[in-house]
């Protein structure tokens, strides 16, 4: 990454050519796929192991949402299939927690179908997964754990949802204070040196369901005030900040006994519930990040009075207009280099950018999700190559977070 006038370039072979403003279509030559990290923040149990065999297997057929999961590593999808495996099978028993040593890495490509069967790769995620004491012992000298938090693309906050309940019931103080007084605490601690995204995953949401709405956890959550300072601070470098719930296992899978432990329930249905929400959340929300994050710098240099000749003066003019008006389609490809390479995108997928909100069509829109699903249905005719697999697997990211908006609109949590 380069610095240059105050604006960070992330350089790459066709960064030169496109300030001479070339269509955004032609910068698409990398052959490497674009890859996103994510990592994990959850203290022990929370179910963070649990909720990546469930995603692997929710998705790893292409099935209504347009797009599916592989992992290639033979071994770790041997490991993955192991866990779910534990997970369903009658017995009592559970997959076993990770140990404090062990950091797993999943990657999942995710891959498109068309309906002609032929198969392209979009992008990659790739997970880190490890003992949740390292969340919560907190050790400054964990150098390891800190650089997997510096470089991940997004970080995913797992919220003990069983921890919930007892929080919001009132009827454990000493899970109550683990909860709120510590480990929540811990997650926050580690969130609030990162600049990307970030997701709060509420885990265990069939025990929650039909007790408690997002909106009563929400308000509560709010009322701890590092919370609060964490959403405040996200809100205003705006960067996107969500509350999703999700249930690896599903509702009426297991039940919660008095000694906390959790029953499975015999002859139960194991349908996970809103699994692959967080992984189609990073690519929109990361990519808005990072163009807010370009105009803050331009705002930034604007205020130290650069020089009208300077010769990003071109670019920053486009960024100014970018923030105005929402002819942002013009505004972009003068943006596009000083996006890392796995932001920069193709014209199809900037042209959804509206004013900083994705898709073309209002916030507001009613019919928005049919319009989306629209979309999805007419990209996914359109892949030939991994380029057009991404543009597809991109609508079908939009189509699930709207889906969340509708759902859960209390997840967004932009405060008035
Ligand atoms: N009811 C319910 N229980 C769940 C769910 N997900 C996980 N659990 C329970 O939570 C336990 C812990 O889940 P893990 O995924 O192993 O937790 P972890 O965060 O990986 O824990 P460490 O590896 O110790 O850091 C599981 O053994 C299950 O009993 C869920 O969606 N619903
Ligand atoms: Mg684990």
């Amino acid at each position: 990454m380069h610095k240059l006038a105050g604006l960070s370039l992330y350089k790459n072979k066709t960064a030169t050519k496109t300030l001479n403003r070339i269509p955004i279509d032609t910068f698409f030559g990398d052959t490497n796929m674009k890859t996103y990290k994510i990592i994990t923040l959850g203290a022990s149990g929370s179910g963070k192991t649990v909720f990546l065999a469930s995603m692997f297997k929710a998705l790893s057929t292409q099935g209504e949402h347009s797009f599916y999961l592989e992992v290639e590593d033979r071994e770790k999808r041997k490991k993955l299939n192991e866990i779910y495996s534990k997970i369903i099978t009658k017995d009592e028993s559970w997959p076993k927690g990770t140990k404090y040593s062990e950091v797993s890495e999943w990657t999942y490509i995710c891959r498109v179908k068309t309906p002609t069967r032929n198969d392209y790769p979009a992008c990659q995620f790739t997970y880190f997964d490890y003992a949740g004491g390292r969340v919560t012992d907190i050790n400054e000298e964990d150098t390891e754990f800190k650089n997997l938090v510096k470089q991940a693309d997004t970080i995913l906050g797992l919220l003990d949802g069983q921890k919930i309940l007892a929080w919001m019931n009132g009827d454990n103080r000493l899970a109550i204070n683990s909860f709120d007084n510590q480990e929540l605490l811990c997650i926050l601690n580690w969130m609030q040196s990162c600049t990307v995204p970030i997701h709060f995953v509420i885990s265990k949401w069939d025990l929650l369901q039909d007790k408690y709405s997002l909106k009563q956890i929400r308000d509560r959550l709010f009322s701890i005030p590092k919370f609060e300072q964490v959403v405040q601070s996200r809100n205003k470098a705006g960067s996107p900040i969500r509350l999703i719930p999700v249930s690896s296992v599903g509702s009426g899978f297991a039940t919660l006994q008095p000694d906390g432990s959790m029953r499975k329930i015999s002859g139960a249905a194991f349908q996970p519930f809103q699994v692959e929400v967080p992984l189609a959340c990073v690519l929109p929300d990361g990519l808005k990040a990072k163009l807010v994050e370009l105009a803050q710098q331009k705002k930034q240099l604007e205020t130290q009075q650069i020089g009208k000749t300077n010769i990003f003066s071109n670019f920053l003019g486009l960024a100014g207009q970018f923030f105005v008006d929402t002819a942002l389609g013009f505004a972009l490809d003068a943006l596009f280099p000083f996006l890392p390479p796995e932001f920069q995108f193709t014209k199809h997928i900037f042209d959804k950018v509206d004013n900083g909100i994705f898709s073309s069509i209002n916030k507001n829109h009613k019919n928005k999700l049919e319009v989306l699903g629209a979309e999805r249905e007419k990209s996914l005719n359109l892949v030939k190559d991994e380029e057009t697999a991404l543009n597809h697997a991109f609508d079908s990211f939009l189509y699930i977070e709207q889906k969340l908006d509708r759902d859960f609109p209390e997840s967004d949590l932009l405060l008035a």
